[in-house]
């Protein structure tokens, strides 16, 4: 019997930095309702989903950075997504930008994403590891990327959640770069990777074509999917959003590395694909039967190591 469940991503357009999270929150269930009735009962939205990306911006003013946060979840906004969650059985992941104050009284701020499931209740968190960008302002840089400002390191490692009748793991745009994201989760047998992301499409630093910069989009999550035998599924953030255009490419890879669904605009738009959860075994079983293969006896300096080290000329 096949342990199949219909997976949405639900990728949004722009987010101007004046729009209220309660207009960005009736843009969110207005896609899971259509998405349910396209058949999905989880739906994947994008990084930072309730707000711009604020992190092109050198936010002075800590009252108005903090705005771009929750310190609640749900929140009276955000309860729209549970309620509706709850009326339809339908599961999602939210990415958001996560604040509160810790048992010394320290402001903590992470990039976070949750997963929700059918019955509403917040079953898995994860925060970004892998954070971009610089850590202060570069007035140099045509848009800031203050990633590495505006919110520490993650400090949950990559978990996966038993829940929706598989293992789900989630991870947050750039992770999705790094090889070392996705093998943490194979290594747990991951059956699902959801991620949102907001990137833009050209790079402010360095010219590199829009093509390449989708093609790096793509064969970072379809390598990552067929190398671990899991599904990955990609939510955009899209569109000329504050000044910057931010690329689309919202996708649902299955195991095999094949992207089965892809959006093809750049606003709020919901794509959708049945997940047979078993589709990877085979891959997990032979090709990639981490147990057989791997040795880790000659991995050592992959977590030995930090930064390359060339050898001696
Ligand atoms: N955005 C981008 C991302 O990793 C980036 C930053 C773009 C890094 C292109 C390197 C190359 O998709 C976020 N928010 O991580």
């Amino acid at each position: 019997m096949s342990r199949l469940i219909t997976v949405a991503a639900a990728q949004l357009g722009p987010i101007e930095r004046e729009e209220s999270k309660d207009s960005v929150v009736k843009r969110m269930t207005d896609m899971m309702r259509h998405a349910h009735g396209r058949g999905a009962r989880l739906v994947v939205y994008p990084e930072m989903a309730l707000t711009t990306f604020f992190p092109r911006w050198h936010i002075e003013d800590e009252a108005e950075l903090d705005s771009f946060y929750e310190t609640e979840m749900p929140s009276a906004q955000t309860q729209p997504l549970f309620d509706l969650s709850k009326e339809l059985g339908v599961g999602f992941y939210l990415g958001y930008s996560e604040l509160f104050h810790d048992e010394t009284g320290k402001k903590r701020r992470f990039n976070t994403a949750i997963l929700v499931n059918q019955q509403a209740e917040i079953v898995g968190k994860y925060r970004k590891v892998h954070l971009p960008g610089h850590a202060t302002y570069e007035p140099e840089r045509p848009w800031q990327h203050l990633e590495k400002g505006y919110f520490e390191v993650g400090d949950l490692g990559f978990p996966v959640f038993r829940t929706m009748g598989g293992v789900m793991g989630m991870c947050l745009c750039n992770d999705r770069r790094w090889p070392e994201t996705w093998r943490v989760m194979g290594m747990q047998d991951v059956d699902i990777v959801m991620l949102g992301y907001n990137t833009p499409v050209y790079n402010s630093v360095a010219a590199e074509s829009p093509h390449l910069r989708m093609f790096h989009n793509h064969v970072s999550m379809q390598a990552g999917a067929y190398q671990n035998g899991t599904w990955a599924v990609g939510t955009a953030k899209a569109g000329m959003e504050g000044g910057v255009d931010m690329m689309a490419g919202s996708c649902i890879i299955a195991p095999t590395g094949e992207i089965v669904a892809l959006a093809t605009t750049s606003e709020d738009e919901v794509i959708v694909a049945e997940c047979d959860l078993d589709r990877g075994r085979y891959i997990r079983d032979t090709v990639f039967n981490f147990d057989q293969h791997r040795r880790i006896e000659a991995y050592g300096l992959i977590t030995e190591r930090t930064g390359a080290v060339a050898p001696p000329e």
